[in-house]
C-alpha cells in the first residue's frame, strides 16, 4: 500500500503541509536509514491554490512524523493512575462496552464528543459520526468553540452565510487582530502582503497592539491598546456614519435596519471613543475615509480580537464597516465559501439550542469550549459524564488548564484517540494510538477560495508501524463491536462497487430510502465495503463518497463549472469523488462567479441585516467603559498564546522542533522592562488571577507599554524537552473570562503583573 516501499530509493511525493490552515502542497522526500523519515521538503508548484508557497515550518515536519516518544500501543489506566499496554481486541471491547453502559445509563447525550481534527486531519470527524449516531451523543464541539462561534453568529444573522474576502485583488486589506506575516490564513500569506504593501494605489492596514512583522509592512497600523477595538471600531462607523461617507445607494439595495443601527452612531463621542482605543482622532477618521473611498476592501478578523474582550460585538462591528461600505459580493471585497463541506453551520437564528448545565448557546452545534469543566464539575442530572476525544489536545489548548484536568479527571470514562501521549491523553481511561496524517489518506474542509476553490485528498506516504491503523478502521471496529455494522449491506455493497457506479449508487440509495438510519453508519459501511478498493494509499478517502454525493446535492452549479459532472451522462457526484482520487496535488473543484454573491446571502428575506437588536446594550455601553480601569493588582494586559515563527498549536511536540525562540519567551516593552528591572534573557515571575509561572523575558520594542505577550502551544510534555519548552498559557486563563454571547475565552486579555525573581 506504501508509494514509497522500504529500501527503494528515495523519491518526491505529493502531500500537504499540516501546521495551519493554508495546508500548503508539499512535495516530500521519504528516505532515511529505515526509509521512513521526511528527508527533504519542498513547496507543491503543482498545488493549485499554493502552487508552490512554503514557510519555514513545514521543513521541520519529520518531527511529526518521527517522533521519539510516539504512541504505539492501546493503554488503560491502572486504578493508581498509571497505564498499561493492552491489545487491540480488548482495548476496542472494552472501550465500546463501557460507553454503552454510560449509554444505557445515562443517555448518550452524557457522552461529549471534542475535537475530530486539527489544522491538517478532518476526516476522523467523518467517521465518528458512526459513533456518534449510534450511542446518540448529542453534544460535541472542538477548538472552533474558542475562536469562531462568535463570528459565525454574527454572519449567521447578517448574511446567513459565512464569508472570507479576496485580499489578492482588495485596494485596501484590512488585518484586525490578525497577523499572517507568521500565522498565515490566507494563501501564499507573503506574497500577498508584500504585493499589497508595495502597490502605491493599495493600502494595507493593520489593527494590532504590537507592531507586527505584518504591520511594519502596513501603510496603516492602529496600534490600538490592547482589548480596545471596540470602541475603536465604533469610531470608524460612527466616523462614516456622521461623516455621511456609508454606501447610501448599495446598503438601500441590500440591506436592511440601517435606521435602526445609525441613532447608535449619529451622536456616539468620536474623540473619547479614539481615546480609550488608544489611536489618535485623525488616524482613525484617515482609516475609516480611505475604508470608505476604496473600490474594494478585504478583512480579516482572527485572534486577536475573537480571543478578546466584545468579540462577538467586534464582530458585528467589522461587519458594519464591511456592509456599510458595500464590500461584499465584487472582487476584491467579501465573498461567500462554497464548502466541499461546511466546517461550521449556519442559521439566521432562528434556533437556540442550549447546553445540558450551563445554559450556554450552542452555536453551529458547538458547546461553547469555556463551560466544558461546567457542565461535567456539577451533580446536574445532565452532565456530561464520559468524553471522547479525538485529534485535540484540551487539557492545553482550553482556558483554565487546572480546572480543565480536574475536569476531565471527575469523567466516568475518557477515551482519546491521537498519535502522541499529550497532556490530555495522560488523563485518559483508554488511550487509543493511531495512524499519523502521512500513515493515511488526509484532508481538511478548510477550503475557502473565491471564484475558483480546491480540495486536496492527500495520500498516504507510508505505511503505518505494525499494529497501528486510522481513525476509519478504529471506528468500523467500534462500530462491529456494538454490533452495529450491516454485514448483509457491506457485503452488497461490496459487490456492487465491482459492478460498476451506477450499480453501486443505487445499492446505496435503496438501502437508505428503507432505513434512514443507514445514513449514520454510512461512514463506516463505505470504508468496509470500497477502502481496500480504492487506489492504494486511499482506503481512508471511502468516507468521501458519500461526502461527494451531497455537495453534488448542493453545489451542482459550481461543480460543473469546474467541470465536474458536466458531460452527458456524468454523474456529478461520481465525476468529484473521481477527480479526488486521480488529483494527487489537489485539483478545484468549485467554480464561482462574483456576480451570484448577493443571491447568496442566505436570511429570509435574501438581505443583509445591519441591525442585530441583542448587541444594541453592550454597543451602548461602551460609553461607560470609556475609561480604562485596570486592577492596580494586576496591572498589565497578556496576550496568551501568540503565533510566532515557530510555533504550531500543539502538533509537533519535541521543542528541539523549534529553530528560534526555544524558550518561549514572554515578550514586554523596553519602558516595562526598565520599570520593572528585569533583563533581555532573565527569568520573572508572571501572575495572573488563574495562576503563575516563571518565564523568561524578551526585551522587544515591538510591544506597547502595558502589554506583554507569551506563545501559543509551548509548555509540553515531552522526554526530550528538559528545562526547555516554555509555559503552557492556559495554566494561567480562566474559564469565567469569556464572551457573554458565544463564550469564548478572552485569552489576549488576561490579567497579569510581573514580579522580580
Ligand atoms: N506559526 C503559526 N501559525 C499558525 C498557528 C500556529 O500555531 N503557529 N495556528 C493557526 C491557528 S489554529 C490560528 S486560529 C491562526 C491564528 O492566527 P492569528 O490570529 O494571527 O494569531 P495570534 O498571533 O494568536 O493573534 C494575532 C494578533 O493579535 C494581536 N492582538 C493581541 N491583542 C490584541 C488586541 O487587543 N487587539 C487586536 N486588534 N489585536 C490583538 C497579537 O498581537 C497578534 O499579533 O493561526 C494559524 N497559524
Ligand atoms: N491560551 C490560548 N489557548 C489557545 C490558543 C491561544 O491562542 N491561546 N489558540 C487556540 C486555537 S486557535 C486552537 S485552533 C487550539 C488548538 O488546540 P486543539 O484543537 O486541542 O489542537 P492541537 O493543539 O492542534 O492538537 C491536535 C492534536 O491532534 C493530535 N494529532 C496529530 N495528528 C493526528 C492524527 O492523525 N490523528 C489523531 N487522532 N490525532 C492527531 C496531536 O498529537 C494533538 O494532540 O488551541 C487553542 N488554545
Ligand atoms: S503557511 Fe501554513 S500550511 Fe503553508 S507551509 Fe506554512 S504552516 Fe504549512
Ligand atoms: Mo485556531
Amino acid at each position: 500500500m506504501t508509494a514509497a516501499p522500504k529500501g527503494a530509493p528515495a523519491s518526491w511525493h505529493p502531500t500537504a503541509c499540516i501546521l495551519c490552515e493554508c495546508n500548503c502542497g508539499l512535495e516530500v522526500e521519504v528516505g532515511g536509514e529505515d526509509g521512513r523519515r521526511l528527508v527533504r521538503i519542498r513547496g507543491d508548484k503543482a498545488h493549485p491554490i499554493s502552487e508552490g508557497y512554503a514557510c519555514e515550518k513545514p521543513s521541520r515536519l519529520d518531527y511529526y512524523q518521527n517522533d521519539s516518544a510516539r504512541l504505539t500501543r492501546p493503554l488503560r489506566r491502572r486504578p493508581d493512575g498509571s497505564f498499561e499496554e493492552i491489545d487491540w481486541e480488548t482495548a476496542i471491547r472494552e472501550v465500546a462496552e463501557r460507553l454503552r453502559a454510560i449509554r444505557d445509563a445515562h443517555g448518550g447525550e452524557s457522552i461529549f464528543y471534542y475535537g475530530g481534527g486539527g489544522q491538517g486531519n478532518h476526516l476522523p470527524a467523518a467517521y465518528s459520526r458512526t459513533l456518534r449516531a449510534v450511542l446518540g451523543m448529542r453534544y460535541r464541539s472542538n477548538a472552533l468553540a474558542q475562536e469562531k462561534t462568535g463570528e459565525a453568529w454574527v454572519s449567521g444573522r447578517m448574511l446567513g452565510t459565512f464569508t472570507r474576502s479576496d485580499f489578492e485583488h482588495c485596494e485596501v486589506g484590512v488585518f484586525l487582530g490578525k497577523n499572517p506575516w507568521f500565522s498565515h490564513g490566507l494563501p501564499r500569506a507573503r506574497v500577498t502582503l508584500r504585493e499589497l504593501a508595495r502597490d502605491p494605489d493599495r493600502c494595507l492596514i493593520v489593527i494590532d497592539p504590537r507592531r507586527t512583522e505584518t504591520a511594519e509592512l502596513a501603510d496603516v497600523h492602529l496600534q490600538v491598546s490592547p482589548g480596545g477595538d471596540a470602541w475603536l471600531l465604533a469610531a470608524m462607523f460612527a466616523a462614516l456614519v456622521q461623516e455621511d461617507r456609508l454606501a447610501d445607494d448599495w446598503i438601500e439595495a441590500h440591506c436592511d435596519g440601517l435606521e435602526t443601527v445609525r441613532p447608535h452612531f449619529a451622536a456616539l463621542p468620536i474623540a473619547e471613543y479614539c481615546a480609550r482605543a488608544g489611536v489618535p482622532e485623525s488616524q482613525v477618521r484617515a482609516a475609516a475615509r480611505r475604508i470608505a473611498d476604496a473600490r474594494s476592501v478585504a478583512f480579516f478578523e482572527d485572534l486577536g480580537v475573537q480571543m478578546n474582550r466584545h468579540s462577538t460585538l467586534v464582530s458585528y462591528l467589522h461587519r458594519l464597516l464591511v456592509y456599510g461600505t458595500g464590500n461584499y459580493g465584487r472582487p476584491g471585497s467579501a465573498h461567500p465559501v462554497t464548502s466541499l463541506q461546511p466546517l461550521l453551520t449556519m442559521g439566521s437564528g432562528e434556533r437556540d439550542e442550549r447546553s445540558p448545565v450551563t445554559g450556554a448557546r450552542i452555536i453551529s452545534g458547538l458547546v461553547p469550549c469555556n463551560v466544558i469543566p461546567e457542565e461535567i464539575l456539577t451533580d446536574h442530572p445532565r452532565r456530561f459524564r464520559a468524553m471522547f476525544v479525538e485529534a485535540a489536545n484540551p487539557a492545553h489548548s482550553l482556558a483554565d488548564g487546572p480546572r480543565m484536568r480536574e475536569a476531565l479527571e471527575a469523567l466516568d470514562l475518557l477515551v482519546v484517540v491521537d498519535v502522541a501521549l499529550t497532556e490530555t491523553a495522560r488523563l485518559a481511561d483508554y488511550v487509543l494510538p493511531v495512524a499519523t496524517q502521512f500513515e493515511k489518506a488526509e484532508a481538511t474542509f478548510f477550503n475557502f477560495e473565491f471564484p475558483r476553490n480546491a480540495f486536496h485528498l492527500r495520500r498516504a506516504l507510508l505505511d503505518p508501524p505494525e499494529g497501528l491503523f486510522p481513525e476509519a478502521e478504529l471506528h468500523a471496529r467500534l462500530a462491529e463491536a456494538m454490533g452495529v455494522m450491516p454485514r448483509d449491506a457491506v457485503d452488497a455493497l461490496r459487490e456492487a462497487w465491482l459492478d460498476g457506479r451506477e450499480a453501486f449508487r443505487r445499492g446505496f440509495f435503496t438501502r437508505l430510502a428503507e432505513d434512514p438510519r443507514f445514513l449514520a453508519l454510512a461512514p463506516v459501511v463505505l470504508y468496509r465495503a470500497i477502502g481496500d478498493r480504492l487506489p492504494a494509499g486511499y482506503a481512508e478517502a471511502a468516507a468521501l463518497w458519500g461526502v461527494a454525493q451531497i455537495a453534488a446535492q448542493r453545489i451542482p452549479d459550481s461543480l460543473r463549472r469546474a467541470g465536474l459532472g458536466g458531460a452527458a451522462g456524468e454523474d456529478p457526484g461520481e465525476a468529484l469523488f473521481d477527480a479526488m482520487l486521480a488529483s494527487d496535488h489537489g485539483f478545484v473543484f468549485a467554480v464561482d462567479d462574483w456576480s451570484d454573491c448577493l443571491a447568496r446571502i442566505a436570511t429570509p428575506n435574501g438581505r443583509i441585516q445591519l441591525a442585530l437588536p441583542e448587541l444594541f446594550e453592550e454597543l451602548d455601553g461602551l460609553a461607560q467603559g470609556a475609561r480604562l480601569d485596570r486592577d492596580p493588582e494586576f496591572p498589565l494586559v497578556l496576550s496568551a498564546g501568540e503565533r510566532r515563527s515557530f510555533t504550531a498549536n500543539t502538533i509537533l511536540r519535541d521543542p528541539g522542533w523549534r529553530r528560534k525562540d526555544a524558550h518561549g519567551a514572554l515578550r514586554i516593552s523596553p519602558a516595562d522592562a526598565a520599570r520593572l528591572g528585569l533583563a533581555d534573557g532573565g527569568p520573572a515571575r508572571l501572575v495572573t488571577r488563574r495562576g503563575e509561572a516563571r518565564v523568561r523575558i524578551e526585551v522587544s520594542d515591538r510591544m506597547q507599554p502595558g502589554h506583554v505577550s507569551l506563545p501559543n502551544g509551548t509548555g509540553l510534555a515531552h522526554p526530550a524537552a528538559g528545562d526547555r519548552g516554555g509555559i503552557a498559557p492556559n495554566e494561567l486563563t480562566r474559564l469565567e473570562d469569556r464572551d457573554p454571547i458565544a463564550g469564548t475565552p478572552w485569552h489576549k486579555s488576561t490579567a497579569a503583573r510581573l514580579e522580580a525573581v
